[in-house]
């Protein structure tokens, strides 16, 4: 069961097991909030995969459908920290209580879960230098990463407390097909795209570690089927950039001009840089990611989103209007 697989890395992840694993069943199990859309499982075999549509919060539905299953792998959440600045309230019910539910569920069918969280649970680090590692101290910083740090620490309490068979990962940032628009790479590329002027926040030197996502599902994959109990592997592909340089990329890409962008408030809060050490899960595991080239994976991610205009262009007036009225707020 796959939860959160209507989302952007959980319908990449369905994807990558139905391909590369005939011999495995995928529920899905999705809110189809704003940021999940039942198309981006379009096309997949009826007979290996089935989506229901609930909320994981849902006791009842949890418990039916975690008996039926022997692995969880915990995708959904509320993912954005710029709505986390606005609205705290959805993030904590849905990162905290539904992964509360998610692993009651599991201790009581004694069921395989694999939870899915993010390097921002570690803070951020200076520009020069440092990396996150699976012993750096938990410091989140938005009311997004600080619900992630919470569900974190609920999976490692029910495995030492209850022998819960878990595993935990936490990536870096994600690209790719099936973003969401209110994400950075996509928010961008869909503005050239509309014609309105990309948007950086601060002094654009904030550094982000890209990986693309179907490195994140092969690791995913990886942990789940032969990762130590107990253990948090960090997941990155050595794939440092500041926002600036995305940017720049992007706007090259398209062949717009290097300065056709605006400079607009930071976002408050905002972490500094991001960077992962992901030696344990490439020593330990194996994993090695396969898309490395930046310059290519962001071109294939453009190409993407020029040619799924319909799968983005309802979204886009709601999500720039969010961002100006925030604005207006100072
Ligand atoms: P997303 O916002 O694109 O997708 C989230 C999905 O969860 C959506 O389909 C949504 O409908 C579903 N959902 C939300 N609340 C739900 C609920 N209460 N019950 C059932 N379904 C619900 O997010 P994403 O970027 O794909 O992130 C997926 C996971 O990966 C998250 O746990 C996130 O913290 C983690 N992560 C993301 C990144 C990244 O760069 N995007 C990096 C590291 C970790
Ligand atoms: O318009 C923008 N301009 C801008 O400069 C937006 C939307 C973002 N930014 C900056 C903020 C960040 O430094 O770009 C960087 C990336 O922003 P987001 O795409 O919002 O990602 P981030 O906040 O880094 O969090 C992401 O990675 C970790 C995911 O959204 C999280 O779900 C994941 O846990």
């Amino acid at each position: 069961m796959v939860t959160g697989g209507a989302g952007f890395i959980g319908a990449n992840f369905v994807r990558y097991v139905i391909e590369k694993h005939p011999e495995v069943q995928v529920t899905v199990l999705d809110k189809l909030t704003y940021a999940g859309k039942r198309e981006n499982l379009a096309g997949l075999p009826s007979e290996r995969l089935q989506l229901v549509v609930g909320d994981i919060g849902d006791e009842n539905l949890v418990d039916r459908l975690v008996k039926q299953t022997d692995a969880v792998v915990h995708f959904a959440a509320e993912s954005h920290n710029d709505n986390s600045l606005q609205n705290p309230k959805p993030f904590i019910q849905t990162n905290i209580v539904g992964t509360a539910v998610l692993l009651e569920a599991c201790r009581k069918y004694d069921v395989r879960y694999h939870h899915v969280s993010t390097d921002e649970v570690y803070g951020d680090l200076p520009l020069d230098g440092g990396k996150f590692t699976p012993d750096s101290p938990y410091r989140p910083s938005s009311p997004y990463s600080a619900s992630k740090a919470a569900s974190d620490m609920l999976v490692r309490a029910w495995v030492r407390s209850f022998g819960l068979r878990a595993t935990l990962s936490n990536c870096s940032n994600n690209y790719g097909p099936y973003q969401h628009i209110e994400k950075f790479i996509p928010r961008q590329i869909t503005n050239i795209l509309c014609g309105i002027r990309p948007k950086l926040y601060g002094t654009g030197q904030n550094v982000r570690d890209w990986i693309y996502v179907d490195d994140h599902s092969a690791a995913v994959w990886q942990i789940l089927t032969a990762g130590r109990i107990g253990e948090t592997y960090l997941i990155g592909a050595n794939g440092e950039k500041s926002n600036q340089e995305v940017l720049t990329a992007i706007l090259e890409t398209m062949g717009q001009p290097l300065d056709a962008y605006d400079w607009v408030r930071d976002r408050p809060g905002h972490d500094l840089r991001y960077a992962i050490d992901a030696s344990k899960l490439q020593r330990e595991l194996g994993w090695q990611p396969q898309y490395t080239d930046f310059q290519q994976g962001l071109r294939a991610t453009i190409v993407w989103y020029q040619e799924h205009r319909d799968w983005w262009k309802k979204d886009k007036a709601v999500v720039e209007a969010r961002y100006a009225q925030e604005l207006k707020k100072g």
